[in-house]
């Protein structure tokens, strides 16, 4: 593969490796982006996480047109709930909790409808896809050792929502010595405040979690392969 590609990026240029990054997407659920499920019965506005659609489509498109890895995570948990710790289940006052029946089937149950990731985002084969109990895409997966085997050092990182389970992924990484890079208009929060300061978080301090950058300069890097 060719030498690493520019991005102008926050808060200095990112080198990304054009073969040793993958594309993480997290969390584009039903669930969390559609009426009915676990981001509404805890009292969100779902639709502020519609915007990130139509960015990681392009994005996604143009990683795949490519070939290079693609991740996509899901939260969710077993249908006894074996996996799913007390203190989760029971935290806050949410209309509906998981694993109760909802329009979408059980509230983030792992094979229900509302589970699943939303069409416009749909895996294709060979895109691996990864089932994770908690907020962070490392805990009780297999994450680490598929992009340990896929041989990356850099994950670029999209999905929802920017201040809990992609923030927990991105410092689950940083930890683990991947330097990511997340894209500023593929992340979305319920809270627009905290999307601001979720994205501000990661570039402070010299990049202490990482890099943010639009869609937009990563699609540009990535013609330029
Ligand atoms: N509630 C909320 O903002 N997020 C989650 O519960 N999970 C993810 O972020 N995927």
């Amino acid at each position: 593969m060719s030498d690493p590609v520019s991005i102008p990026a926050n808060p200095a240029t990112f080198p990304l490796d054009p073969g040793g990054f993958a594309l993480v997407i997290i969390d584009m659920q039903r669930d969390f982006l559609e009426p009915g499920g676990f981001g509404e019965s805890l009292g969100n506005d779902v639709g502020q996480l519609r915007r990130t659609i139509q960015p990681l489509r392009a994005v996604l498109d143009a990683t795949r047109a490519l070939g290079l890895p693609v991740v996509h995570t899901r939260e969710g948990h077993l249908p006894d709930l074996s996996d799913c710790p007390p203190s989760k289940l029971n935290r806050g006052l949410p209309s509906r909790r998981i694993g109760d029946p909802g329009p979408n089937g059980r509230i983030l149950i792992r094979g229900e409808y509302g589970h699943d990731i939303i069409d416009e985002l749909a895996p294709v084969a060979g895109e691996a896809v990864v089932d994770k109990p908690g907020k962070g895409a490392f805990y009780g997966t297999g994450f680490g050792d598929l992009l340990v085997a896929a041989g990356v050092s850099q994950l670029v990182v999209t999905g929802v929502t920017t201040e809990v389970c992609v923030h927990t992924t991105v410092r689950e990484a940083n930890d683990r010595g991947y330097d990511c890079l997340v894209l500023e208009d593929c992340v979305g929060s319920y809270f627009p405040e905290f999307q601001a300061a979720g994205l501000a978080m990661i570039a402070a301090q010299g990049g202490i979690f990482g890099w943010t950058a639009t869609s937009a300069d990563y699609l540009k890097a990535l013609a330029a392969i």
